[in-house]
């Protein structure tokens, strides 16, 4: 049987925190087996901030060391870099023209992103980048994206393009679906629980990066803000700092908020969050020891073996869909 096809990715703009294991790595280990799963570092997307190029270049290489690192494996994972496989950006510009100011600009991310900030110094890729992550989905007719939370918005609209160009052209790409986990989709700050752990966050103390010294790591969550009530009770809104720990503890060990309420009835803030902090110091560990054993060239043959792949399948994508509209001689 023929397995369906996955795809995600994330942009090397710093380093990569717990958030981005529970709310997106762990889950295409969960989901590798069982998918034709396509993996990538989004280098391109990274433009849209402004990063420094030696950063952006650093960057890339760790993530894939990451990747490996956390578990994916290549014999089941495609792992690719984004801007090396050219046809992203043929197939962006097609996409583009078929998409409206309108709905790019009720986009949440580019809303709070460009906040603050004047019309004319606004990034325009801030503005466009929803249309390359849908031609990142679109090009390998991608069948589900596991997402954060914030992310399942521009999934939305990478349906509405599908459709939209399968209506005017006849039926070119598949219509993909954003597969968002039922817990640990947006893991928050620890110092401000309100807001999404964020890789650009100013203040570090609120993160948890997976690269992190495991005692500053379990100093963090000893630090983490919580509330006055001392009662271990999931309660998103009157009380987001326990419920962003108890997020954190159950997706680590898979046990359910039920569970952990439970368990952690007569216990007090401190004694929880000990043993939050043991399962994130187990993870960051055994990820950190894989990780400095990555040998170098290892990284290069995979990546090369992955563009391979991706530029075949993309190239004939891509020609599908400007033979469709007129582009070209073919
Ligand atoms: N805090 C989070 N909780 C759960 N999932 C998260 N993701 C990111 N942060 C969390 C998910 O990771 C994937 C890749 O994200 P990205 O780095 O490409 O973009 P991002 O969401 O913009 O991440 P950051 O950390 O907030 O980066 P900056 O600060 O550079 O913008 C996505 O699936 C995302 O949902």
């Amino acid at each position: 049987m023929k397995l369906k096809r996955l795809l995600s990715g994330i942009k090397p703009t710093g380093e990569l925190h717990i958030g981005h294991y529970i709310g997106a790595i762990k889950r295409f280990i969960e989901m590798q087996k069982d998918y034709e799963s396509f993996v990538f570092v989004a280098d391109l997307h990274s433009l849209t901030v402004n990063p420094n190029p030696k950063e952006i270049r650093e960057n890339t290489r760790k993530i894939v060391e990451l990747y490996i690192a956390c578990g994916l494996d290549p014999k089941h994972t495609i792992l690719f870099n984004q801007s090396e496989n050219i046809y992203h950006t043929a197939l962006s510009w097609a996409l583009t023209c078929h998409s409206y100011m309108g709905e790019l600009s009720r986009m949440t991310q580019y809303k709070d992103k460009s906040d603050g900030q004047k019309n004319e110094s606004i990034n325009c890729g801030l503005f466009n980048y929803p249309v390359l992550m849908a031609a990142d989905i679109l090009i390998y007719d991608t069948d589900v994206v596991p997402v954060g939370d914030d992310q399942k918005q521009h999934v939305e609209l990478t349906r509405t393009l599908a459709e939209r160009f399968n209506n005017r052209y006849g039926k070119t790409f598949k219509v993909p679906k954003p597969v968002i986990a039922k817990k640990g989709a947006r893991i928050m700050d620890l110092q401000t629980p309100t807001k999404k752990m964020s890789k650009s966050d100013e203040n570090k103390k609120g993160v948890i990066n997976l690269l992190e010294d495991l005692e500053v790591a379990r100093k963090k969550i000893m630090s983490a803000v919580t509330d006055s009530e001392s009662i271990i009770k999931y309660d998103e809104k009157n009380k987001p700092g326990i419920s962003n720990l108890m997020t954190i503890y159950a997706c680590l060990t898979n046990k359910e908020i039920k569970e952990i309420e439970e368990d952690f009835k007569d216990s007090s803030y401190k004694d929880f969050k000990e043993k939050v902090a043991d399962e994130v110091v187990i993870l960051l560990k055994d990820i950190q020891k894989k990780y400095n054993e990555i040998k170098t060239d290892y990284i290069d043959n995979i990546l090369n073996e992955g563009l391979i792949k991706v530029k075949e399948i993309s190239k004939n994508k891509v020609l599908e869909v400007y033979k469709k509209l007129g582009l070209g001689r073919y």
